[in-house]
């Protein structure tokens, strides 16, 4: 029997962070694919829509009229998760049912006044805005007592859930650490106890090291496809510096995040050309009053597409019942989300019609 090779036999990657495992099944991609290849998504949409209940001036589901905002605009979800006077109580039954209230608040951030835009298409300069409100929603919120955690997340694309086009994210900020930062909080915290640095920060230097799960990096952040990936395209965007959370990150610096996520936003979007859907999100330190210190910042984009503008990996079956599981590796799609051209399909597109 040949030694084992992890880009050619089946395996088990370990999440150092969440404590997970995902099979790869690297030997699968040698299946012929003849399916379809869509033509690239060119079509222009209006930078405003009467009816859409993000847009400046319109007014909402629950009956709230919007701003003329002319940059940013953020406002309390009218159809919020979480509410600010939930009781705090626990329930128990002979240890088998168990609940705890939840309380917390949800919030919508719109990026942009422009209907028509999503973050590959926004200026860097428009995405620094977005990168400051979240910086200033992390820290006022996450200021409160009855705050422990901040959740930043953007779901992109109807096949995420996403309700509407126009560029939006969420915020949900809640009493208690909910259960993935959790795992990392404690995996983060063990690991710096032990061994007086930061998880990431070794992690980091072993992958710019090895190069190939490297997309790119900018002065501040890398952006890299994690050796544990799930997703066919998962990505991580990393601090090089060890920060806990964006409420330490200077000017400089999130000038330079708004960099890497155009940068990975546009490799996406020019990977199938389309509109590239994801769920993004900042993992983060908890706000519950303690220290955190073995924590560091990052942001994971979590996108279903696999092999074209249409051809989404289903996590069912197995990945229901069992485990994770993924057929390309993470070099391969590290490899792919690197070669493309830096410029977006939509704006070279404009670029030769001009
Ligand atoms: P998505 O990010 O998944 O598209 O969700 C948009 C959120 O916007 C959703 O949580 C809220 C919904 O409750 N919303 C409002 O707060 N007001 C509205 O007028 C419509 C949608």
């Amino acid at each position: 029997m040949s030694e084992f090779s992890f880009s050619e036999h089946p395996h088990k990657r370990y999440n150092i962070l969440t404590g997970e495992w995902v099979l790869v099944s690297p030997h699968r991609t040698k299946r012929p694919w003849q399916g379809k290849v869509e033509k690239p998504d060119l079509a222009q949409k209006p930078s405003y829509v009467e009816d859409c209940y993000l847009c400046p001036g319109n007014e909402r589901a629950g009956g709230a009229v919007n701003p003329q905002y002319d940059s940013t605009f953020v406002f309390q979800n009218d159809f919020a998760a979480l509410l600010e006077d939930t009781p705090v109580g626990t329930f128990e039954k002979g240890g088998l049912l168990k609940a705890q209230s939840e309380s917390g608040v949800c919030k919508v951030v719109i990026f942009s006044p422009d209907h028509s835009l999503t973050l590959p298409l926004m200026e860097e300069n428009d995405i620094k805005k977005v990168v400051d409100l979240w910086q200033n929603e992390y820290n006022e919120l996450g200021a409160r007592e009855d705050i422990g955690y901040v959740q930043i997340f953007e779901n992109k694309g109807a096949v995420m859930g996403c309700s509407n086009p126009h560029p939006h994210g969420q915020i949900w900020a809640q009493r208690n650490v909910p259960e993935l930062p959790a795992r990392k909080t404690e995996n983060m915290e063990r690991y710096y106890a032990e061994n007086g640095r930061s998880i990431l920060s070794d992690y980091l230097d072993l992958e710019l090291k090895e190069k190939e799960r490297v997309i790119f990096k900018t002065d501040h952040f890398v952006a890299l496809v994690p050796f544990w990936a799930v997703w066919p395209y998962e990505t991580m965007i990393v601090s090089k510096r060890h920060i806990r959370h964006i409420g330490e990150m200077t000017e400089e610096e999130k000038a330079d995040y708004a960099k890497i996520i155009k940068k990975m936003t546009t490799a996406f979007d020019n990977l199938f050309e389309c509109s590239f859907p994801y769920s993004a999100g900042i993992h983060q330190s908890p706000t519950d009053g303690q220290e955190h210190e073995g924590w560091h910042f990052h942001m994971l984009f979590l996108p279903p597409l696999l092999r074209s503008a249409s051809v989404k990996k289903f996590m069912v079956g197995y990945e229901m019942m069992a485990n994770a599981q993924r057929d390309i590796t993470a070099e391969y799609s590290a490899n792919r989300l690197r070669e493309l051209p830096t410029t977006h399909y939509k704006l070279g597109a404009q670029a030769e019609n001009a």
